[in-house]
């Protein structure tokens, strides 16, 4: 009877979770992007003044619910010698968000080439 209960509390309750990695260099918006997405999508998230945004240091996790499923954002720091990390997270995810600032026209090519590295055969 137990075993029947709890299955059907977490099939009424419980949330199937994903992990998203955003990537993109440092100062792309990636922060920005998982502020906005907790504002919007949590009720009572009173999301922080967007100029309060500063660098992020090492990894920044953000939660938002959509519907029955729990999205684990995981904000990734951008700066050259944190890249090579990206692909460690990658067996960990289920998606990912690649954030380019498109206004940045001389770091396209810097952002394409951090978006083609865990690509490269080491
Ligand atoms: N105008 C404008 N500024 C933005 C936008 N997204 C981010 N920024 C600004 O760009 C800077 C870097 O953003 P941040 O989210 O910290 O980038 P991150 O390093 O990729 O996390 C901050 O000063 C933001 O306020 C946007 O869509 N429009
Ligand atoms: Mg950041």
């Amino acid at each position: 009877m137990y075993t029947l209960l709890s299955g059907l509390y977490k099939y009424m309750f419980q949330k199937d979770e994903y992990c998203i990695l955003i990537l993109g260099l440092d100062n792309a918006g990636k922060t920005t992007f998982l502020e906005q997405s907790k504002t919007r999508f949590n009720k009572n998230y009173k999301g922080m003044s967007l100029s309060k945004i500063t660098t992020t240091v090492g990894l920044n996790i953000g939660t938002v619910d959509v519907g029955k499923a729990r999205l684990m954002f995981w904000d990734l720091g951008g700066q050259e010698e944190l890249q090579s990390l990206w692909d460690k997270y990658y067996a960990e995810c289920h998606g990912v968000i690649y954030v380019i600032d498109s206004t940045d026209e001389e770091r396209l090519s810097e952002s394409k080439r951090a978006f083609d590295l865990p690509l490269d055969p080491r």
